[in-house]
């Protein structure tokens, strides 16, 4: 079968990993990048031989020859850079979040619905091993239905130094950490009717919150926590694990530090490590996140072939970009916000 090509669009820190992702997938390969930044597109096209270089999105997409386009930009490109390829009819892969507004990402979801393109957003946490664990015992029936969930992450590592835009924005843990937290709960509990969320800013040296709270309250009845923060110093840093604690009408799951998964329920408890795999590319503590791009840009190539929904697409995202906006309504008017009707 032939290759897809593919195109990647913003080579900062983050594309480094999706550029030695793409040369493991199976059946597509890139052949031309862009950034504005001349030396970030000097860097990534050396590393990676890659020939076809662009400091305009407009002018790879004319000279064509792709796919797709992987766009691995900041957010404030995204709704114009999917656009772009919606009018050129290219299926595309949206870095989160996926905009800075539900209305434009709506907008972005049907500008590629139109064109009849598919649109994935690069959601990758839910694509973690220890994640994707989770979800298996939940669905061999281990614990029976659950009725309660703790989704959490609690670090005191330094993200800043990697993306200092991280440290600038009026908004930064729930929109850039929290999104994905928020999407492993509906992943693993399912949609979200109502939330309710409290933020705060410990760390005077950024703009934004860096810890939030948050409760759900799922479509099929059970309760979860979000808990998210990036001011919290602990003996032995977690970074960049979730952590989870699910009960159920038979038993409970427990996802703990150090990719220990413990299962109990009336025939025993079963540990199974559910560590990620170290990939040759990887580093750790990063190797669970490097991981998760490996299998969600191999999950985009595989569902493209078959012609089938992304579990990740555009549409599904906007209900986990709600309940971005959802969190910060909530905590900015003390309210309990219905989300349905945010949809
Ligand atoms: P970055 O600032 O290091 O890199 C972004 C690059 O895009 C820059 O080189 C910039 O010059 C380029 N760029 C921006 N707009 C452009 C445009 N219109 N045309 C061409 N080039 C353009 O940012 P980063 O840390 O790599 O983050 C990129 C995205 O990845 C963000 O949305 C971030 O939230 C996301 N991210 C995701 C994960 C994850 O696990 N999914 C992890 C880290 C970052
Ligand atoms: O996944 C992310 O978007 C990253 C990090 C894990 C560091 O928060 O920004």
């Amino acid at each position: 079968m032939t290759e897809l090509k593919g195109a990647l669009i913003g080579c900062g820190f983050f594309a480094i990993n999706q550029m030695h992702a793409w040369r493991d997938v199976e059946g597509a390969y890139i052949v031309a990048i862009c950034d504005r930044d001349p030396e970030r597109l000097k860097t990534v096209g050396d590393q990676f031989g890659i020939e076809r270089r662009y400091s305009d999105a407009e002018a790879m997409f004319a000279d064509g020859g792709f796919d797709f386009v992987d766009i691995a930009t900041t957010v404030e490109s995204h709704r114009a850079l999917v656009e772009m390829a919606a009018r050129n009819r290219v299926p595309a892969i949206c870095q989160k979040p996926f905009a800075k507004t539900l209305s434009d990402a709506k907008a972005m979801v049907e500008a590629c619905r139109k064109a009849g393109v598919a649109l994935m957003v690069h959601e990758n946490f839910r694509w973690q091993t220890p994640i994707q664990a989770v979800r298996k015992a939940l669905e061999t029936g281990a614990i029976g239905t659950p009725f309660w969930g703790r989704f959490s992450f609690r670090s005191g590592y330094d993200v800043f130094s990697g993306q200092p835009y991280l440290a600038e924005g009026e908004r930064f843990i729930i929109e850039d950490l929290g999104i994905h937290t928020l999407d492993i709960a509906r992943y693993i509990l399912g949609d979200v009717s109502a939330l309710t969320a409290r933020t705060r800013r410990v760390n005077p040296r950024i703009r934004g919150e860096d810890v939030a709270t948050i409760l759900l309250d799922h479509e099929n009845g059970a309760t979860s926590v979000v808990d998210v923060s990036y001011a919290t110093k602990l003996s032995k840093e977690p970074f960049p694990e979730t952590l989870m604690e699910l009960d159920g009408s038979e038993g409970t799951i427990r996802l703990t530090q150090g990719y220990r998964l413990e299962v109990n329920n009336a025939q025993g408890t079963t540990i199974a490590d559910v560590s990620p795999k170290l990939l040759s590319w990887a580093s750790r503590p990063w190797h669970n996140i490097q991981e998760s791009v490996y299998a969600i840009q191999q999950h985009w190539v595989d569902q493209l072939r078959r012609g089938a929904e992304h579990s990740t697409s555009g549409a599904d995202n906007l209900k986990t970009f709600a309940l971005v906006e959802a969190a910060y309504d909530s905590a900015a008017q003390g309210k309990t916000i219905d989300v349905g009707a945010m949809l």
